[in-house]
């Protein structure tokens, strides 16, 4: 086959190999999202896939030979009869990854990471320790529940650390973690993180599978608008109606004004989801247990969720799942906690 244009991104790649292509020498594919791609057979051979996803990629019998995979991510790659002569995998994730009859003569793999990889012989290697996670939250906290439900469904080890709002979160070493005083915060070795959405982001860098964030640039926006207005529009909106159930005084055109801003987010979720199962794509993403973790709440402060009839169906299926049910507030917890919560709210006015 003629040998057309250097590849130098994912999608061209894709299409290319698509279209019948096999031979990609000196691609220029650093940093490249080839996540699950199906590859089999491909030449890339002194190609730069530095720092590349292609985990759970398909690259049997692939020509890897001289090509820079530094970094990358090879986590559960099927990279069996692969020719991987003088690749260099430093620093390479190869957990999971299958090298069944691989070339890995003169590959380069310093701190490669090889745990539960099946080695060229087929030999498996020893499961790496898994570090444990710490999350800081509260049974009560929607904030923290995203995070916990997003660990659940990634089925992610981690060790759940309660505070209690009543004054845990200014305790100086709590403040040494978490500077504004707040929850969620996850811990992982050495660095801490603040801010749910962050926190999410972070997980889904470091535990890619099952994904919760989908490819399709749409969807991705979709999700990420979802995450937005729930935290933006939603929450703020639904602070008065907190008030109101807590016991506080609460002005008729304040509470008139946040339940048009709610239903307005409603009907806006409602077109996002339109006929599909979940919010942002057709699998469950962070929109889905950013929104989901939040629309349960609704009722219980008085806003009922039967004008959204699409709405409501997705949110009964969400809160079936079993790391919903696990993360489920107590409402005698909630009962027990109103006054502190009363407290809390009334010095915020
Ligand atoms: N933007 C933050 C909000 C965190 C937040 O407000 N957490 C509340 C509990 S839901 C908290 O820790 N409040 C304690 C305080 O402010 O003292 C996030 O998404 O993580």
């Amino acid at each position: 086959m003629e040998k057309r244009d250097r590849v130098n991104s994912a999608p061209d790649l894709l299409h290319r190999y698509a279209s019948g292509e096999r031979i990609f020498e000196e691609a220029r594919l650093s940093g490249a999202d080839l996540h699950r791609a199906i590859l089999h057979g491909i030449d890339l051979s002194e190609g730069i896939l530095s720092e590349a996803n292609l985990s759970r990629a398909d690259l049997r019998g692939a020509d890897l030979s001289w090509a820079d995979l530094s970094g990358a991510d090879l986590r559960g790659t099927d990279l069996r009869g692969a020719i991987l002569t003088r690749a260099d995998l430093s620093g390479a994730n190869l957990t999971r990854a299958n090298l069944y009859k691989a070339d890995l003569s003169l590959a380069t793999l310093t701190d490669a990471r090889l745990s539960e990889t099946v080695m060229p012989d087929g030999a498996l290697k020893a499961a790496a320790p898994k570090e444990t996670l710490q999350l800081y939250h509260t049974p009560l906290s929607v904030n923290s529940r995203r995070v916990w439900v997003a660990l659940l469904e990634k089925d992610i080890p981690f060790e759940l650390i309660s505070l209690s709002l009543d004054g845990d979160q200014f305790e100086p070493e709590f403040l040494e973690i978490s500077p504004f005083n707040r929850i969620p915060v996850l811990v992982d070795g050495d660095f801490n993180i603040i801010e749910s959405i962050a926190i999410l982001d972070y997980l889904e860098a470091r535990y890619p599978l099952p994904s919760l964030l989908p490819l399709e640039p749409k969807a991705i926006a979709r999700v990420r608008m979802a995450e937005m207005v729930t935290i933006n529009e939603l929450l703020p909106a639904t602070m008065p109606f907190l008030e109101g159930v807590v016991g506080l005084d609460v002005d008729e055109k304040r509470l008139q004004k946040a339940r048009k801003r709610i239903e307005t987010v409603l009907t806006q979720f409602q077109t996002w989801l339109g006929d599909r199962p979940f919010l942002g794509s057709d699998r469950l993403s962070l929109s889905d247990i950013v929104a989901g973790t939040t629309l349960p709440a609704l009722p219980m402060l008085g806003i009922p969720l039967d004008n959204y009839p699409k709405l409501n169906d997705w949110m009964e299926r969400l809160i079936q799942r079993p790391s919903w049910q696990q993360t489920q507030p107590d409402p005698q917890i909630f009962e027990a906690a109103k006054k502190g919560i009363r407290d809390r709210l009334s010095k915020m006015r």
